[in-house]
């Protein structure tokens, strides 16, 4: 298996679904902000982790692209509104200016408003046989014990010294939660017993843990051209990261061992989980 490939088969699927999603009702400048946000590139990581755990157990992939889509819309309102000068002041994301610099900040706050609820709108329309379920897990990850918690203790804290707890509930709910959704949403879309779900529910969250300590060393390591916006903001905001509170070193060696209870919690799946062992592997090389 080419984990690539496979990526780039449903990332394709994915995009022109959310290319054609018609925003009924939606001014032109709404509609605009929106798109801009949600077809500017981007790894597309949380939509092709719902379809391939849906995939994985048999699911149908047009009855669970609403919810892929849903989760890229989610994850573009979070990147608006966390690019607000209010929050991190970004002026570049995905390589290009930010939503509100081209939009202006009152319409940026309205497309990231417009982006998440207009996901669940979807997610609701779909009819689908598991929807509250899925729904639930997508939205519980977006909300206030998921990404609104962790976002809220990273702007609420920035300056305090490394402590690695707070890390770890930061990066749970900034990164991981809204990784471990598709997963979990996925596997329910395809009608998953408990015990899947939770396998499902441990991978999501190391694969997120990993995902953002490299994102942490990237920060302070990568490459801006590659990554698509200002890098070494981290250090001089006194952001609370994992290599602040343990080194570089060792912060890999953390990530690694993510990578490895990763891949061990896909045990129940057998050799059907390839993608998601070789996805989450990918990830410890990921550059951008
Ligand atoms: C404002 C409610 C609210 C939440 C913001 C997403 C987020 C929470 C903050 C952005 C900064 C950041 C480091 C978030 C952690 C998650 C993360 C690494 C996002 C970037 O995800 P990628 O790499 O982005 O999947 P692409 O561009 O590939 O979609």
């Amino acid at each position: 298996m080419n984990v690539q490939e496979a990526l780039a088969g449903y990332k394709e699927t994915l995009e022109a679904y959310l290319d054609a999603l018609p925003m009924k009702g939606a001014p032109d400048s709404l509609r605009e902000a929106m798109r801009y946000s949600l077809l500017n590139g981007g790894k597309r990581l949380r939509g092709c982790l719902l379809l391939s755990s849906c995939e994985m157990l048999g699911g149908d992939e047009a009855d669970a692209l609403p919810f892929a889509a849903a989760l890229e819309m989610i994850h573009a309102y979070s990147l608006i509104h966390d690019d607000l000068p209010a929050m991190d002041n970004d002026t570049l994301r995905r390589g290009k200016p930010t939503n509100h610099v081209v939009f202006g900040e009152a319409v940026a706050i309205l497309a990231g408003d417009a982006l998440l609820t207009h996901a669940v709108e979807i997610m609701a329309a779909s009819g689908h046989l598991h929807v509250l379920e899925a729904l639930r897990e997508i939205i519980g990850a977006a909300g206030v014990g998921g990404m609104l918690a962790g976002q809220t203790l990273d702007v609420t804290l920035e300056g305090m010294a490394p402590d690695i707890g707070l890390v770890q509930k930061i990066h749970q709910g900034k990164t991981a939660a809204l990784l471990t959704a598709p997963v979990t949403a996925g596997l329910l879309l395809a009608g998953a017993e408990e015990s899947q779900v939770e396998a499902g529910r441990q991978y999501g969250y190391h694969l997120g843990m990993a995902f953002q300590i490299v994102d942490d060393l990237l920060d302070l390591e990568g490459d801006p051209q590659l990554m698509g916006k200002t890098l070494g903001k981290d250090r001089e905001e006194g952001k609370l990261t994992w290599p602040a509170c343990v080194g570089v070193e060792q912060a890999r060696r953390d990530a690694e061992k993510h990578i490895q209870e990763a891949v061990t919690a896909l045990a129940p799946f057998g050799e059907k989980a390839a993608f998601l062992r070789e996805l989450a592997e990918s990830t410890l090389h990921r550059a951008q």
